[in-house]
């Protein structure tokens, strides 16, 4: 049995349901193969998409809220008849040659990107994350782990801080429960929290630390490259003792950008200087008067900032090209599948309009 509050319900969703469908509200606490593992007043269950909901372009992830059918199929299973609007959403672009967003964590308040104190760390691979985060709605925070293998945690905080003023850094050696407790005060009472990061960083041996119980696999990271397995196959939504809830997530290879949002977000202050620029579409590059040069000449702006910044942007640009193009061929499909129907009709008519 499940208290929908600890579960993160709150007024943004309710002001989407009536009375009826209050009393078939559940979030989805896990995504498998062609089912999810759901959980309601009622407790944990089995359901899957209704076939509308399967025609959909982007399948409901970890963390959202749905409204379930009356009654179940005949296996038993549920039947997600609706999902409600997101709070807020995590989504990175699906691997392949199209780009499709797909939903890593829906409403989620807080994410924290992890990253391991040791060959894993990468300023420009958190800026991203970063990115990612704001771009969805959800407040962020970096977890820096493995503060047991790194000689000079000051530095990497400063340095850290310096690319990300204002966002909270925490400091924690999960393997051997420190820093922890900073953690958890993040996550009351019906607060979620996803785990982003590369494999290896640490995420789930953070979500066994958290829990006080080791309920997630975790892997073993490669000597040779400092790569981590992926262990964790699938996002699981976990319940904390005192009622928060935490996503852990596999690691992500390649997090691509699909938009531009959330890097001006990132990178506030060169888009201020932007501002600055003689031409108002200065690419900042060889145009004369361009602030964005100046202040790296007088060194107010690390160069690699800009050039990361630029190179951002480039890949935003370019994915959102081919989300078109996704969008184009789906409208197609679409339209080829109604005009075969149309032409069915019109033989089935005796040709007569
Ligand atoms: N030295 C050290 N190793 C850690 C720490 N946290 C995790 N590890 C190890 O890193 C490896 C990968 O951890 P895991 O939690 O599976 O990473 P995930 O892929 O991000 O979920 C495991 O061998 C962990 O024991 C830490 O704070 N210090
Ligand atoms: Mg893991
Ligand atoms: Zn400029």
């Amino acid at each position: 049995m499940y208290d929908l509050t600890a579960l993160g319900f709150g007024s943004f969703f309710e002001r989407q349901v009536d009375s009826t469908d209050r009393l078939l509200l559940a979030r989805i606490a896990a995504g498998h193969r062609g089912a999810y593992e759901v959980w309601s007043q009622a407790g944990a269950g089995r359901a899957r998409l209704s076939g509308q909901l399967r025609l959909d372009a982007t399948a409901p992830g970890v963390g959202d809220w749905v409204v379930l059918r009356a009654s179940p199929s005949p296996d038993d299973m549920s039947v997600i008849d609706r999902v409600l609007d997101r709070r807020t959403v995590f989504t990175r672009g699906a691997a392949g040659r199209e780009t499709r967003e797909q939903v890593v964590a829906a409403n989620v308040d807080i994410v924290f990107a992890v990253s391991g104190l040791d060959a894993d760390y990468n300023v420009r691979r958190i800026e991203r994350y970063l990115a990612r985060i704001w771009a969805g709605g959800a407040d962020a925070a970096i977890v820096l782990n493995k503060g047991d293998l790194c000689d000079d945690i000051e530095a990497r905080v400063g340095d850290i801080g310096h690319h990300s003023p204002g966002v909270p850094v925490y400091v924690t050696s999960a393997l051997h429960h420190e820093g922890i407790e900073a953690i958890r005060a993040c996550i009351g009472r019906g607060v979620t929290v996803a785990l982003v990061g590369s494999s290896g960083a640490g995420k789930s041996t953070l979500v066994n630390a958290l829990l006080g119980e080791k309920r997630m696999r975790t892997g073993q990271v490669r000597a040779s490259d400092g790569r981590g397995c992926h262990v964790t196959t699938h996002r699981q939504l976990v319940l904390l003792h005192d009622g928060g809830l935490l996503l852990d997530t596999p690691g992500m290879r390649e997090l691509q950008l699909l938009d531009e949002s959330g890097i001006s977000a990132v990178f506030g202050d060169i888009e201020a200087l932007a501002g600055r620029c003689r031409f108002r579409d200065c690419q900042h590059d060889t145009e004369p008067g361009c602030a964005v040069k100046g202040a790296v000449e007088n060194g107010e702006l690390e160069a690699g900032r800009l050039e990361h910044y630029r190179k951002l942007q480039r890949e935003a640009r370019a994915s959102e090209l081919r989300q078109d193009e996704h969008r184009r061929r789906q409208a197609e499909r679409v339209w080829g599948a109604l005009s075969d129907e149309v032409a069915q009709l019109r033989k089935w008519k005796g040709g007569k309009p």
